[in-house]
């Protein structure tokens, strides 16, 4: 297993749209290993492939506070149950130390396939709800910055930009 770097804005790869994956084999079990890897590792509870620099629809995310309870999302499909949306502080492991109030569906329908293979379908409420429809945003190629305002969005690409560039300097 292996912990990746992370993709931060504004890296281009963050603006595909990602592709759907023929089915779960061995190499994409990898690729999903290797995500919850480096979401563990970043403090994640949630990751889209293309985080990564994978252009697949593939997902991963842990909501359990002892952090042993990886779900993998190949293919997923989300529609909407209510037109009732709620408000949350909404972070990205791409836009590290911004965060910003997204309102969003409260309850959908979540379609995929897990790490078998196998399809699957849940309902996704409170913090599931968040998050799910924020990673399935990351493979359309959108993020939670694109909500907001030109000028709040510019502001926090720059912020961004300077907390890499100042980690950079400390690693070095
Ligand atoms: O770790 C994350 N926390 C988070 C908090 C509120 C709403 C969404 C998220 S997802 C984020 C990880 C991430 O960037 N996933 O794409
Ligand atoms: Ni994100």
């Amino acid at each position: 297993m292996a912990v990746h770097t992370i993709l931060t804005v504004p890296d281009p790869r963050l603006k595909l749209v990602s592709r759907p994956v023929d089915g779960v084999d061995d190499d994409l079990r990898t690729l999903m290993d290797d995500m919850v890897e480096t979401m563990y590792a970043a403090d994640g509870i949630g990751l889209a492939a293309i985080q990564i620099g994978v252009d697949k629809r593939v997902i991963v995310m842990d909501l359990s506070e002892k952090r042993d309870n990886p779900r993998y999302f190949v293919n997923p499909v989300i529609t909407p149950l209510t037109e009732e949306t709620r408000p949350y502080s909404e972070g990205c492991l791409s836009i590290p130390e911004i965060y910003e109030e997204i309102e969003r569906p409260a309850r959908v329908k979540v379609e995929y396939l897990d790490y078998d293979g196998n399809q699957r379908e849940e309902i996704a409420e409170d913090l599931f709800a968040v998050c799910i429809q924020h990673e399935m945003d990351h493979l359309e190629g959108v993020l939670f910055i694109d909500y907001l305002s030109r000028l709040k969005r510019d502001r926090a690409v720059k912020r961004v930009q300077k907390l890499v560039r100042s980690r950079m300097e400390t690693a070095q």
